[in-house]
C-alpha cells in the first residue's frame, strides 16, 4: 500500500502544454487521464485544499480533452448520444450531460459546449469518447466530422478568482453566467474563457487553443496572480467530494446508468429528440433502479489519502455495495465518501458497514453535497 511506484514515460502518455511549467512549480504527483499526465498534488492534498478553499489556485487540466463534432448532422448527433434535452443550448453556452450507450451505460459525463449551431465540443472526463463517437457516427452514416482539436484547459478556481480574472481580461467576465463562454485573446494567445471548473469554489476555465503557447499562458496567469498569492493546485479529491462532484471511472462508469446518480435534473427521458439510450433508460426507470450512488459519512479516525480501489460495503453482514471515493474533510472534521449501494439501502440515515484496509467502520448514508 505504501510502496511508491514510477511511471515509465512514452509517447502513449501524453504531456500537457503546461507540463514544463508544472515541473517548475514543484508538482509532486501525477495521474493519467485521457492518456495524458495530469498533476494531482503540489503542497500535499490538504495544503492544496486550503489554497483552493481560502484563496485562488490554477490547475493544469489539459487532460480534459475536447472532442469536436461538426457537420450538418452535428446537433442531431449530440442530442443522440445524451438523455439530456439540449434544445435550449445556445451558441456560447455549455451544459453538463451524460453520454449513454444503448444499455444506458455511462460512456462519459462531459460539459457540452455549443460553439456554432452545428459545431460542438464535448469537454470530456477520462474515457475514449473520440473512438466511441467515431464508431457510432460510422454506423449511423450521418454527416458528422469528429476530431480532437488542439485545446487545453487551464482552470482558475477559488473564492478570489474574480479580481484576478478582471486584471487579466477586464470586467466583461463578471457577466458570464455559469457554463457560458466567450472567445478572446490574452497577450495574443487564443482562448475560450468559460465560467466553469471542477470545484464549488467559483472560477473560470481558459481553453488554450494553441498548445505551443502553454508556457506563455501559465506565466501570464502566474504573474498577474502574484498580487493575489495564487498557488498552483489540481482538482482536489477532498473539495470535490465535499461539493458532490462525481468522477467518471471512480464513482460511475459503463456499469452504471444515469438514473443511479442523484443528478436527475440532467436527464429528460421524454425529450423530443431521438437518443440512443431512450429505450433502456425508460425501461430501467419503469422497472425501478437497482443501485444508487449515495453519500456516506464514516466514523472513526481520519481516513487520509483516499482509496486506491473500491472498498466493500455490508448491511447485516450481507454485501450490498462498494465505496468508490473517500476523503477526510477538514472543514466538517469527518470522513466523507461516495458509494454505490442497493436502492433499498439508499435512504438517508441508513446504517452500513465499510470494510476498509484498516478494519471495519460504521457508515451512515448522507445527503450530497456534504457542504
Ligand atoms: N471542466 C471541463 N471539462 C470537464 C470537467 C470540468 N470534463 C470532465 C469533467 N470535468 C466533467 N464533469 C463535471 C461534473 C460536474 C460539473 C462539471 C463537470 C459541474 N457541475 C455543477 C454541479 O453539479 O453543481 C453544475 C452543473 C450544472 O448546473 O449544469 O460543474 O470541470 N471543461
Amino acid at each position: 500500500m505504501n510502496q511508491k511506484i514510477q511511471l515509465t514515460p512514452s509517447g502513449r502518455i501524453r504531456k500537457s502544454p503546461y507540463y514544463e511549467a508544472t515541473l517548475r512549480c514543484g508538482v509532486q504527483a501525477f495521474t493519467v487521464y485521457n492518456h495524458m499526465l495530469m498533476p494531482t498534488s503540489y503542497a500535499g492534498p490538504e495544503a492544496d485544499y486550503w489554497n483552493l478553499v481560502n484563496n485562488v489556485t490554477m490547475w493544469d487540466v489539459a487532460c480534459e480533452r475536447q472532442v469536436e463534432i461538426s457537420g450538418s448532422d452535428a446537433y442531431r448527433f449530440v442530442e443522440y448520444i445524451t438523455p439530456r434535452d439540449l434544445s435550449s443550448l445556445q451558441v456560447g453556452q455549455g451544459k453538463y450531460a451524460f453520454i449513454a450507450d444503448e444499455n444506458g451505460g455511462i460512456i462519459n459525463d462531459p460539459i457540452i459546449l455549443r460553439l456554432e449551431e452545428q459545431r460542438f465540443w464535448l469537454s470530456i472526463a477520462d474515457s475514449d469518447v473520440l473512438l466511441w463517437t467515431r464508431g457510432l457516427a460510422c454506423g449511423l452514416g450521418w454527416d458528422v466530422q469528429i476530431h480532437e482539436p488542439d485545446v487545453s484547459p487551464l482552470a482558475i478556481q477559488g473564492p478570489n478568482n474574480l479580481p484576478l480574472m478582471n486584471d487579466l481580461f477586464g470586467d466583461w467576465v463578471n457577466d458570464l453566467k455559469y457554463f457560458f463562454f466567450k472567445e478572446t485573446k490574452l497577450e495574443g494567445i487564443p482562448l475560450i474563457v468559460q465560467r466553469s471548473g471542477w470545484s464549488k469554489q467559483g472560477g473560470f476555465e481558459l481553453y488554450l487553443m494553441d498548445g505551443t503557447q502553454g508556457d506563455k499562458l501559465w506565466e501570464a496567469v502566474m504573474s498577474a496572480g502574484k498580487k493575489y498569492d495564487i498557488k498552483p493546485a489540481t482538482p482536489n479529491n477532498i473539495e470535490r467530494i465535499e461539493s458532490g462532484l462525481f468522477s467518471w471511472g471512480n464513482d460511475m462508469g459503463l456499469e452504471n446508468n444515469p438514473l443511479e446518480l442523484p443528478l436527475g435534473r440532467f436527464c429528460q427521458l421524454d425529450k423530443s429528440a431521438e437518443y440512443l439510450s431512450r429505450e433502456a433508460l425508460q425501461r430501467i426507470n419503469s422497472e425501478g433502479v437497482k443501485n444508487k450512488v449515495v453519500g456516506l459519512v464514516l466514523g472513526g479516525d481520519a481516513l487520509i489519502g483516499g482509496c486506491e480501489s473500491t472498498w466493500q460495503i455490508f448491511s447485516d453482514n450481507k454485501w450490498c455495495g462498494k465505496l468508490t471515493s473517500v476523503a477526510h474533510s477538514p472543514r466538517l472534521n469527518s470522513n466523507i465518501a461516495f458509494a454505490t449501494v442497493s436502492s433499498q439501502l439508499s435512504e438517508i440515515g441508513t446504517k452500513l458497514t465499510v470494510a476498509t484496509p484498516w478494519g471495519s467502520r460504521n457508515a451512515t448514508v448522507s445527503s450530497i453535497p456534504f457542504i
